[in-house]
């Protein structure tokens, strides 16, 4: 080692924007992750996901997936919102989008800045390093919690007493021997707030999520036609959904991001529903250029827009439904009928 890596890390993680900082010593890091995980697929809850039961064996543990790794640097993110996310719900004509999705898609602004901090870490111990932000086989949540950045709440993801639910989060593995950090315990006490808000009674239990019923499934990585029972309380909800971590009291210590790249675009802290629904797929694509809503197309987008139409409880928005009646997708073409039907 040529100098104090772990220094020189912390330090340009901040300068790189990362709110928090963990590591976790791969040699104690228990096997509770991957047996939850086990339940997880055995129960079906992963629904139409099938990269999660094909990855199951490299995802249940890290040396699973590399086993000369080490140690983990758990790296989290703030994306904090500038306004209530939960504040479109009550609006029948506008679509509501997770906060995440309100701004340039994640994946690539965190993991050039991921991939510095691995390359800072590989040249100072020497050692190979792996990069993963969200789409690799990896746990992320139970690694975070384990190198002190939060603990997993009720709701599942991770909760964070300085920055409450807004955190992304991203790993760099590493051969070296790194000091582990305190893990973080469990904060959530009595409360249930963020089991009793979900729309569509998604937690079979608490720290249990069937993601066959979470609107951020059905809205993002669902193809298909949801459930009439389910498609009817996603209400508005065009987009993922950020219910379940708007509510946690632990917001209360929420910063604004200050990274300018993840503020909200006006233009999508209340789109109109109308306007959306006529997009045509040249347009629906290069609206959401540089967005992730951009990666479910436009068809998925179009059937999730024609949901909220057909929850509106709007007469004057039957005609648009309707416009969609005879869409060349069967899926859009059911759901403008539905969405149509409903409005009279
Ligand atoms: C698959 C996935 C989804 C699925 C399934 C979600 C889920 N909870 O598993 C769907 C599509 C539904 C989804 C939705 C969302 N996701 Co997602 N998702 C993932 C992904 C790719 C894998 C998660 C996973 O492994 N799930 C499998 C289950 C088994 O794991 P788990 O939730 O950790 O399960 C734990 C509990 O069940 C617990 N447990 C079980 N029993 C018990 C009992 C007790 C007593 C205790 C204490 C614990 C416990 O142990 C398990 C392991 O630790 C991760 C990225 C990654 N690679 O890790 C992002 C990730 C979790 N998603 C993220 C986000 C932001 C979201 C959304 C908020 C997006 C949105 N606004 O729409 C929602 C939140 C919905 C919710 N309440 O979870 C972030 C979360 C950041 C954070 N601070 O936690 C991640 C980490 C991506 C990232 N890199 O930032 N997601
Ligand atoms: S994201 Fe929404 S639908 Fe999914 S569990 Fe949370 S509140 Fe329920
Ligand atoms: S809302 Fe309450 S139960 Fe849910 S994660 Fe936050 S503190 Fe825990």
């Amino acid at each position: 080692m040529t100098r104090d890596p772990l220094t020189a890390l912390k330090t340009r993680a901040k300068q790189l924007g990362f709110a928090d900082f963990g590591i976790v010593d791969l040699a104690t890091y228990g096997s509770q992750p991957g047996d939850s995980l086990d339940d997880f697929i055995t129960a079906d809850y992963h629904g139409t996901m099938g990269w999660m039961k094909e990855t199951a064996d490299r995802r249940r543990h890290p040396l699973a997936m590399w086993p000369e790794a080490k140690s983990a640097i758990t790296l989290g993110y703030n994306y904090g919102p500038d306004t209530d996310p939960m504040a479109t719900l009550e609006h029948a004509d506008r679509g509501t989008v997770s906060v995440y999705a309100r701004h340039r898609d994640y994946h690539s602004l965190i993991k050039g800045k991921l991939k510095e901090l691995a390359a800072l870490l590989a040249r100072d111990t020497g050692h190979d390093v792996k990069v993963f932000i969200d789409t690799a086989p990896l746990m992320e949540k139970p690694l975070a919690q384990a190198g002190g950045l939060g603990w997993q709440g009720k709701h599942t993801n991770l909760v964070s007493r300085d920055y409450g639910s807004w955190l992304f989060l991203g790993v760099i593995l590493s051969a070296a021997n790194l000091e582990a950090l305190a893990p973080e315990t469990d904060h959530c006490g009595s409360c249930r707030a963020c089991l009793d808000i979900c729309p569509t009674n998604a937690f079979p239990s608490a720290y249990k999520l069937d993601a066959r019923r979470c609107i951020s499934y059905l809205t993002i990585e669902h193809a298909g036609a949801v459930d009439i029972e389910l498609r009817e309380k996603m209400g508005n909800r065009i987009y993922g959904c950020d219910d379940c971590l708007a509510v946690c009291p632990w917001n209360k210590y929420a910063r604004v991001t200050q990274d300018e790249k993840l503020l909200p675009r006006e233009d999508l802290n209340a789109p109109k529903l109308t306007e959306l629904a006529a997009l045509t797929d040249v347009e629906f694509r290069k609206y959401f250029s540089g967005s992730p809503i951009k990666r479910i197309g436009h068809k998925r987008f179009l059937r999730n827009v024609l949901y909220a139409i057909g929850n509106s409880g709007l007469a004057e928005l039957a005609s648009i439904a309707r416009g969609h009646g005879n869409d060349a997708d069967p899926v859009v073409a059911e759901a403008a009928q539905w969405a149509a039907s409903r409005l009279g």
